[in-house]
C-alpha cells in the first residue's frame, strides 16, 4: 500500500523531468546542422546571428544558399571558399555551394563588430556514406 501512495508523486513529476529535456534539447537545437531541402538550404541574418547557424551538405551535391536579412546590411562570408555575398534588406543573395570539397568551414559576418557579437556559423560538407552495396569481397572500397 505505501507503494502506491508515492506513485502518483512519480507521475506528476514526470511533466516536470520531460519538460527539462525538451528545454534541454531547444537549447542544443543548434547542434543539428541543417541540410538543403530540395536543393537548397534558407538562411537569414540579423543582428547578431546566422539562422540556422550549422548546415551541412554532401560532396558533389548542388546546393543553393538563399539568404536573407531581417534588419540592416550583413555580409556572408567563407574565406575558404573565396565566397563573399552582401545580404542587403530586402533581397535575397544567393550562393553557390556546388562543388565545395569536404571540409568543416567557418561563415561569418564581416560588418565591423558583427562577427564578436556571434554572427558566424559552420558548415559541414561531408562524403557521400558509401553505397550499402557491395560488388566484390573485401568490403573496402579500393582504388
Ligand atoms: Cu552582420
Amino acid at each position: 500500500m505505501r507503494r502506491w501512495r508515492s506513485f502518483p508523486l512519480f507521475w506528476l513529476s514526470l511533466p516536470l523531468i520531460l519538460g527539462m529535456a525538451l528545454a534541454n534539447g531547444c537549447d542544443e537545437g543548434g547542434a543539428n546542422p541543417v541540410r538543403p531541402v530540395n536543393g537548397f538550404i534558407e538562411m537569414t541574418a540579423s543582428a547578431f546571428e546566422f539562422k540556422p547557424d550549422q548546415i551541412a551538405m554532401e560532396v558533389g551535391e548542388q546546393v543553393t544558399l538563399k539568404l536573407t536579412s531581417t534588419d540592416s546590411l550583413h555580409t556572408f562570408i567563407i574565406k575558404e571558399l573565396g565566397i563573399e555575398v552582401e545580404i542587403p534588406v530586402g533581397k535575397t543573395a544567393t550562393v553557390d555551394l556546388t562543388g565545395t570539397r569536404e571540409g568543416t568551414y567557418t561563415f561569418y559576418c564581416s560588418v565591423p563588430g558583427h562577427r564578436e557579437k556571434g554572427m558566424e556559423g559552420t558548415l559541414f560538407v561531408t562524403q557521400r556514406p558509401l553505397a550499402p552495396t557491395r560488388s566484390s569481397g573485401g568490403g573496402v572500397y579500393s582504388y
